[in-house]
């Protein structure tokens, strides 16, 4: 089954923002096709995203540059090579693009190509994406974790921390992950309306309301699960992703997000602070927690809270077996977010979350800010066996799609299906 054609379009992403569609074709003209999505609070260690920089088009965000990539220098390298390749494939890409970074390329162009590869083979197989990449074994789904409370860069609500979700991990099923989730989204869109706070939604579906504090978010949260039916720390527990790059500056300056009410904090500080808060409330996962290169802070904060927490790289390791490996030698975190285009290619994904597997890591699959309908992370959880996956909250399709998308794999499995 060869390759017999590849072209890309623009569409648009879930903020409005161009993004890159990629379609492969066989002689006989079955298509797949692959959709990239984009962050916004992006580590500095990210592959690049190539984007046109012209800004009479989309304010300078156009992917016109990532497309020619795709048609003029990828398409010809790649026809005519068996759609079943995908290592190959994913080579021959790494190798044309020549650069540690993907900049050349562009790691959009070159993921939404190595993507649609794999769902064209599984196609033309009459399988499951998630049973093509997975084999036989794939079987787990995954705890997801419901961002509730957007702030940060994705909304703009006066709070640092860019993500506050809740895990149903008392769930036996995914469908009852779901309802668990829910039902403490609904609950705390009560507790919204009867304080007068917004209950209109930030970037990745949660509410973005002007809270006090990040303490007063954690207390509403708290009282949410409660009064959803739940017992906080044992049916639902809470994540934040802290997203502490986004604010460090020499120090952690939540000043910049939360004005004059924001602190100044030392590394030794920051540490200190994220342990008061995992031991004060029922937190047991905590996302860059530190800035992407601030190596020390990360160990001593995994030393201190690592038997008790997930310190989850995703600035820190960017899902790059390379950085992943030194915070592996230097026990920097104890669990990494995976997300295709940080490293470009369907291959390298796939090393990154071995290479964490391997070491006793955790591994989370991730959506990013700026989203599609396109599905493939949540078959990818399922095929990897990641274990758990954040994909957002509990509102906007983008968001729900990868949500419903486990769901339809869950009943595919039937009673093969166990939870991470
Ligand atoms: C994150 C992601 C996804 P972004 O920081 O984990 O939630 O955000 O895609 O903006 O980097
Ligand atoms: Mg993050």
């Amino acid at each position: 089954m060869r390759i017999s054609k590849i072209y890309a379009r623009e569409i648009l992403d879930s903020r409005s923002n161009p993004t890159i569609e990629v379609e492969v074709e066989t002689p006989s003209g079955i298509t797949a096709r692959a959709a990239v999505p984009s962050g916004a609070s992006t580590g500095k260690h990210e592959a690049v995203e190539l984007r046109d920089k012209d800004s009479t088009r989309y304010g300078g965000k156009g992917v016109l540059s990532a497309i020619k990539s795709v048609e003029c220098v990828i398409a010809p390298e790649l026809m005519g090579m068996s759609v079943f390749d995908q290592r190959a494939i994913d080579r021959a890409m790494i190798a044309l693009d020549g650069t540690e970074c993907k900049s050349n390329l562009g790691a959009n162009a070159m993921l939404g190509t190595s993507l649609a590869v794999a769902k064209l083979a599984a196609k033309l197989l009459r399988m499951p994406l998630f049973r093509y990449i997975g084999g036989v074994d794939a079987h787990i789904l995954p705890i997801p974790m419901f961002n509730i409370i957007n702030g940060g860069r994705h909304s703009d609500s006066p709070v640092a921390f860019q993500e506050f979700m809740i895990r149903p991990v008392a769930a036996r099923s995914f469908k009852e992950a779901m309802r668990m989730g829910v039902a403490v989204f609904q609950v705390l869109k009560d507790e919204l309306k009867h304080r007068g706070l917004s209950t209109a939604v930030g970037d990745e579906g949660g509410f973005a309301p002007a809270f006090d504090s990040t303490e007063d978010i954690l207390q509403t949260m708290t009282v949410a699960t409660e009064k959803a039916g739940f017992t906080p720390g044992s049916d639902v527990t809470f994540a934040l992703d802290c997203a502490a790059t986004e604010y460090y500056n020499g120090c952690y300056d939540y000043r910049l997000f939360e004005g004059n009410a924001g602190v100044k904090l030392t590394t030794a500080e920051q540490v200190d602070y994220i342990a008061y808060l995992v031991d004060k409330y029922p937190i047991d996962s905590i996302e860059d927690p530190l800035s992407e290169d601030d190596w020390h802070g990360w160990q001593s904060l995994t030393e201190k809270i690592g038997n008790r927490c997930q310190v989850v790289g995703d600035d820190l390791c960017t899902t790059s077996p390379k950085r992943i490996y030194r915070a592996i030698r230097e026990r920097s975190c104890n669990a990494v977010l995976i997300k295709p285009n940080q490293i470009g290619t369907l291959t390298e994904t796939i090393e990154a979350v071995r290479m964490a597997q391997h070491a006793a890591l955790k591994t989370i699959i991730s959506h990013r800010s700026g989203e599609t309908e396109d599905t493939t992370i949540a078959e990818l959880a399922v095929a990897l066996g990641t274990g758990q996956i954040k994909s957002g909250s509990l509102t906007r399709s983008e968001r729900m799609a990868k949500y419903n998308q486990l769901l339809r794999i869950e009943e595919a499995l039937g009673e093969d299906a166990t939870m991470g």
